[in-house]
């Protein structure tokens, strides 16, 4: 029996699930906790923001497969954090959120008039898988166990717990501490082999199958065993906006989601489709025709390590609950049995004539790199940065119509190395993915390609990765306005001048324009580096120099605000906000 803080059961805690790192602003009301990090071999990393912190935690945790541990202090603090919350909870990383609250008794119900407080765990519950909090010091280490489990319980994402300031901060008796595996399923879900076998017979015997990819194929690390199932199969593979890459996108076998069109035949002709670690999602059109092929005509396998999402939008022929890297091993092992059965040549003929359109489109969309024009056409900037950055470099995206041109112009090469808000589109969250990439793989190159009003979300953070030697790149692409807002309300307010002009003047659209921040010079202000480009030619270089000054840089990036308006694909985005037409 020893005697410690609340503070220091959760930071021993934390110790045991291996835990190193843990982002958070400091408050006394949680001094007994943070206090005990160091003792405990964990690092507190201090951003200028609390949804910095979440954002940090989830991106650490998106890219390490390890646990994303944030703090938040009661009340101002936790107001913070809340669109981390929400993003990260969407975003499906595991994060574990620990807040402090108001001493026990004044709050729940408020009193009246307390200070710095309002009902945290009614506001997150919605938000997040689950969230609680310790009405006694004797609890504490219960409930820290139940948030533990709730975090490796299905599809990742945010649990929170909540712990009052006497509690954090205050000693008492503690009687030892569980194990992990005591607590909370340590092991991945294995299958059943009837299930694997009738999947390998199902896929086998159809005429051609196609791979839907979901980012729990990212959470599995089951990278491999994806590609070897695609290659043996000799089926396309498509993914979710957040597992692009999962199959490195220089595979024949690969359909990145950019190539829209070529994406929708694939999943037409299949006839079967194997779904890994997928909600499909509005991202994809929630697996409906006309995207997809009808329910009818299209059989569907889905896998997945929660329960609540098997058959959740379009319906399975066989539901299977497992970790999908144990299904896909074990599948392989079955495959090699059969693969004499397996239609191949017939396969390669649909492949290759798939491709087609893919190959066709990609070629078209390289053709408006020959535009060298002044300020450049945003295209060049994930062009450019994908030649000169190496293969295994973390790219974020973020930023409406920057976003979208980063994504139709980078190519994933290595699974696992491009992040986003996919599900929630949140502006300036990427700056502290940017930062909690770089926490997570210290050994690679991290740069975020970003729009100017983004980038206004959260300039502050800057100067975190300064102090904190976090070496990112942060490439804004600056047009001095909102432009996906910007193009979509000049087709709502006039759509035949827009389609004539290219652009409407600054007096016909609504509080679409903003000023300019000279970002290099505000780099430069926090100690970071600064270069400012427009054109093309300029801007590997200006990189290289970013790179050679191995520290936090920024570049300002002039695009051309017109152009940088008509990015690609934007119908087919606003499509997707419509509920499809068929089941
Ligand atoms: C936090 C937040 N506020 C508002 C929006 C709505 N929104 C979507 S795109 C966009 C414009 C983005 O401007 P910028 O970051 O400069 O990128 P650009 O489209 O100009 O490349 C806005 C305001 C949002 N997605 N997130
Ligand atoms: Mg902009």
């Amino acid at each position: 029996m020893t005697t410690m803080a609340g503070g220091e059961v959760i930071a021993t805690m934390l110790k045991q699930e291996g835990v190193e790192k843990v982002f958070g602003i400091i408050d006394g009301t949680y001094f007994g906790l943070y206090s005990n990090f160091k003792l405990n071999g964990i690092e507190l990393i201090t951003p200028r923001h609390e949804a910095t912190a979440a954002h940090m935690a989830g991106a650490y945790a998106r890219l390490t497969g390890k646990l994303g541990v944030c703090i938040a202090s009661s009340g101002p603090g936790v107001a913070n954090v809340l669109a981390g919350v929400a993003v990260e909870n969407a975003e499906g990383n595991r994060v574990l959120l620990i807040t402090s609250s108001r001493r026990t008794g004044i709050i729940c119900p408020d009193r009246g008039g307390a200070y710095q407080y309002f009902n945290q765990v009614a506001v997150i519950k919605p938000m997040a898988k689950w969230s609680g909090s310790a009405s006694s010091f004797a609890r504490i280490s219960e409930l820290m166990r139940r948030a533990l489990r709730m975090c490796y319980k299905g599809r990742p994402g945010v649990v929170h717990l909540d712990v009052p300031d006497d509690l954090m901060n205050g000693k008492d008796k503690m009687n030892g501490f569980w194990a992990p595996r005591q607590y909370r399923r340590t092991d991945p879900i294995h299958p059943s082999s009837e299930q694997v076998e009738r999947a390998a017979h199902m896929l086998v015997e159809a005429d051609l199958p196609v791979i839907h990819a979901g980012s729990g194929i990212i959470h599995a690390g089951a990278y491999d065993e994806l590609s070897q199932v695609a290659e043996i199969l000799h089926a396309p593979v498509t993914t979710s906006w957040s597992a692009r890459g999962a199959l490195p996108e220089i595979s024949q076998l690969s359909w990145p989601m950019v190539h829209v069109k070529a994406v929708n035949q694939v999943r037409n002709t299949a006839d079967l489709v194997l779904c890994l670690g997928s909600r499909l999602g509005e991202t994809d059109w929630w697996g409906k025709a006309p995207y997809w092929r009808l329910p009818s005509e299209q059989k569907l396998i889905q896998v997945d390590i929660d329960e609540e999402v098997l058959g959740v939008n379009k319906p399975t022929e066989l539901s299977i609950l497992a970790d999908v890297k144990l299904f896909l091993n074990q599948l392989l092992e079955r495959l090699r049995d059969m693969e004499s059965e397996i239609p191949m040549e017939s396969r390669r003929q649909k492949v290759v004539n798939l491709a087609k359109e893919r190959d066709k489109d990609r070629a078209k969309l390289d053709e408006k790199l020959s535009d060298r024009s002044v300020p450049m056409i945003t295209a060049h900037v994930a062009s450019v940065c994908r030649e000169v950055f190496e293969d295994d470099a973390v790219v974020i995206f973020d930023g409406g119509n920057t976003a979208v041109w980063a994504n139709f112009y980078h190519r994933i090469r290595v699974p696992n190395t491009q992040l986003s808000t996919h599900h929630f589109g949140m502006l300036g969250a990427g700056v502290g993915q940017a930062l909690g990439a770089a926490v997570a793989r210290p050994g690679s190159q991290v740069y975020c390609i970003i729009g100017d009003g983004a980038l206004g979300f959260h300039p502050q953070e800057i100067e975190t990765a300064v102090r904190n030697n976090l070496k990112v790149i942060f490439l804004v692409c600056c047009d001095k306005q909102w432009g996906m807002v910007k193009i979509n309300q000049q087709f709502a307010l006039r759509p035949v001048k827009t389609m004539i002009k290219k652009s409407l003047g600054p007096e016909e659209t609504i509080n679409t324009d903003l000023g300019e921040i000279e970002f290099d010079k505000m780099a430069q202000a926090m100690g970071a580096h600064g270069e400012r480009v427009a054109d093309p030619a300029d801007l590997a270089p200006a990189i290289e120099r970013c790179l050679a000054s191995d520290k936090c840089a920024v570049i300002h990036v002039d695009v051309d605000p017109v152009k940088h308006m008509w990015a690609p694909g934007l119908l087919q985005f606003k499509n997707m906000h419509k509920e499809p037409a068929g089941k």
